[in-house]
């Protein structure tokens, strides 16, 4: 229903005083609503309070964060969990700056996202005559996002709310800048005109065929493969065609490699997955199929080292033409929806597709099988101080035996571990750093996957990575969220352990010895506990998973177990100059 007001007040004549009404306030509820945006994620305050309240008086979900970069960080993985645009409001100025990491995040990511935040009075602020939070809020974002609209007129709510949605989930998704100027709200016009000005988006995210010659060409360098591979981004994952792609991979028979977040699209415990023998079939594959996975730093931009000798096709399948040759030459470019690529596909192979080379599936399985035997002893460790494959040894067990569980994940050693060591058995079921390898997405992340689900949540964070997002655990507690959060607490960033050479002050990675971050949650009314063993840390989360009730486990590593970076120690630049 439509918010109306009766104008009682202002003198005038007869017609008006009985005329309906509405505003920019209720005109922004109604076209939310319309478009089945239901949750919003933000922080208050002028010029957006009373807006907030009155979305929640209209039905709508509004989880109040301790900041707008966590609030960001939620509304851009409730566009990944849900393929609607995740909504993120805040206000003006710093409140909007908070806010716009998130975005940019958001559109690296591809993830569907809006940035709602209100701005201050457009004359002053294009005059810069110093108003309130004064700040050119649209010309900012414009760079960081997808897409940035600012509307000024009541009437134009409804167009201006329908052109983000449409931007930021057609196409590659991303994060879309939506500016709405205090005055706007108050704006009052002819509720049956409000009405007729709103706009439902119909087919939002419209279905994006490849060209049957494309499909053709790539099916043919498949079918010429001595030892393909098939890589899963989290593209393919976002594209909510689960079994699709299953039976796609299972037709080609290839060894196939699942992205960070793509893990779990198919289990990690698949016969064909080439996880645990990443190095040697990115080597060794001649031909290699991405859906939904870009060739940049994390595959090495599909050259150098990582790649090997041998010489590769590449074949690729995403939305974004322009992604095709962006660092190597792809021979078979699908540009289309990953579902409509991937049924193509399936179709074109028709019902004698040949399986994938024996020998080639042998070696990577031998590979894969022998990795993993060689890591299974250290997942047992039961010491104390626990080192990380300890302590993920027994978080894997519960991962296995809670596949609905929601994964969330951060850190330096904490994160390459964690993503090593733990399968994954069902699709979007591990949300983690990303493309930027970010710190700070572990509150808000698991926030918006309690909320946006319904399912439990365990996020694993590195003390440092926690401490981005950390004053969000009173979130939690204020809305009674089923996470469980475990501390991999080794007194620092990447390592408890270094000292300062040039003076009395602690070394820059290292944090208070010992620190007690489960205490930090019973000032909330959550769970704290201390776990030193593996055991211990086992029985907790059970607990916490079981319980549903807000925990905070500190688990307390050997601080000298992590090493520099985790994974990823290469990319640190290196002096050449010895110190004088
Ligand atoms: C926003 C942001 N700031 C800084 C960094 C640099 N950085 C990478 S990992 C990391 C923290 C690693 O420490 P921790 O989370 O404790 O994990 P550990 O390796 O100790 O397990 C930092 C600060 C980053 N990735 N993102
Ligand atoms: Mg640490």
């Amino acid at each position: 229903m439509l918010n109306t007001a009766t104008k009682s007040e202002a003198p005038g004549t007869e017609q008006e005083l009985t005329q309906e009404l509405t505003d920019g306030f209720h005109l922004v509820i109604d076209a939310l609503k319309l478009n089945g945006i239901n949750t919003i994620y933000g922080v208050p305050g002028i010029p957006i309070t009373d807006l907030g309240r009155m979305m929640q008086a209209e039905g709508i979900r509004v989880l109040s964060f301790r900041h707008e970069q966590n609030a960001g960080y939620a509304a851009s993985i409730a566009g990944y969990l849900t393929k609607k645009p995740g909504v993120c409001l805040t206000v003006s100025a710093p409140g909007f700056l908070n806010g716009l990491t998130a975005l940019a995040h958001a559109t690296t990511n591809c993830f569907p996202m809006i940035l709602i935040s209100g701005s201050s009075e457009r004359e002053i602020v294009d005059l810069q005559q110093g108003d309130y939070e004064e700040m050119d809020q649209l010309a900012i974002a414009k760079p960081l996002c997808k897409a940035a609209f600012r509307v000024l007129h009541a009437a134009d709510i409804g167009i201006g709310l329908a052109r983000a949605i449409r931007a930021a989930v057609s196409g590659r998704p991303g994060g879309v800048y939506l500016d709405l100027p205090a005055k706007l709200f108050g704006q009052v016009i002819d509720a049956a005109a409000g009405a007729k000005s709103l706009v439902k988006v119909i087919d939002a995210a419209p279905a994006q065929i490849p060209a049957p010659s494309a499909v053709k060409r790539a099916l043919d360098v498949l079918k010429g493969a001595k030892r393909p591979l098939i890589i899963l981004g989290k593209g393919a994952a976002y594209a909510q065609v689960d079994d699709e792609i299953r039976a796609f991979v299972e037709k080609t028979g290839a060894p196939f490699l699942q992205m960070s977040m793509a893990k779990g699209l198919l289990p990690d415990t698949h016969a064909q997955s080439a996880g645990a023998a990443r190095s040697t079939v990115l080597k060794d594959a001649d031909v290699v199929m991405l859906i939904g996975a870009r060739l940049n730093w994390l595959l090495s931009h599909g050259k150098g080292k990582t790649w090997g000798d041998a010489p590769k096709k590449f074949i690729q399948i995403d939305i974004e033409p322009k992604e095709m040759d962006s660092n190597v030459e792809i021979v078979a470019p699908v540009v289309g929806d990953i579902g409509s690529c991937v049924s193509a596909l399936l179709e074109g192979m028709g019902g004698s597709w040949p399986a994938a080379p024996a020998d080639w599936v042998n070696t990577v399985n031998k590979k894969r099988d022998d990795n993993v035997a060689k890591m299974a002893p250290k997942l047992m460790s039961n010491a104390s101080p626990m080192d990380y494959h300890g302590a993920l040894g027994a978080l894997r067990t519960i991962i296995k035996e809670r596949p609905d569980a929601i994964l969330v994940n951060e850190g330096a050693n904490t994160l390459d571990l964690a993503r090593g060591v733990i399968d994954m058995y069902k699709p979007r079921k591990r949300l983690d750093v990303g493309t930027w390898g970010v710190m700070g997405i572990g509150m808000g992340y698991s926030i918006a996957a309690a909320v946006e689900t319904g399912k439990p949540v365990l996020a694993i964070e590195g003390d440092s990575a926690f401490g981005f997002s950390g004053m969000e655990i009173e979130t939690i507690c204020r809305y009674q969220l089923p996470v469980c959060i475990v501390i991999f607490n080794n007194d620092g960033i990447y390592r408890g352990t270094d000292v300062n050479s040039g003076g009395s002050d602690p070394a820059t990675t290292v944090f208070v010895k010992g620190s007690r971050y489960d205490k930090m949650m019973e000032a909330f009314g959550g769970v704290g506990i201390n776990a030193t063993s593996p055991d211990e840390l086992k029985r907790a989360v059970n607990a916490a998973m079981d319980s549903g009730k807000p925990t905070l486990i500190n688990a307390v590593i050997d601080p000298a177990a992590g090493s520099e970076s985790g994974r990823i120690g290469n990319l640190n630049p290196q002096s050449v100059l010895k110190k004088k």
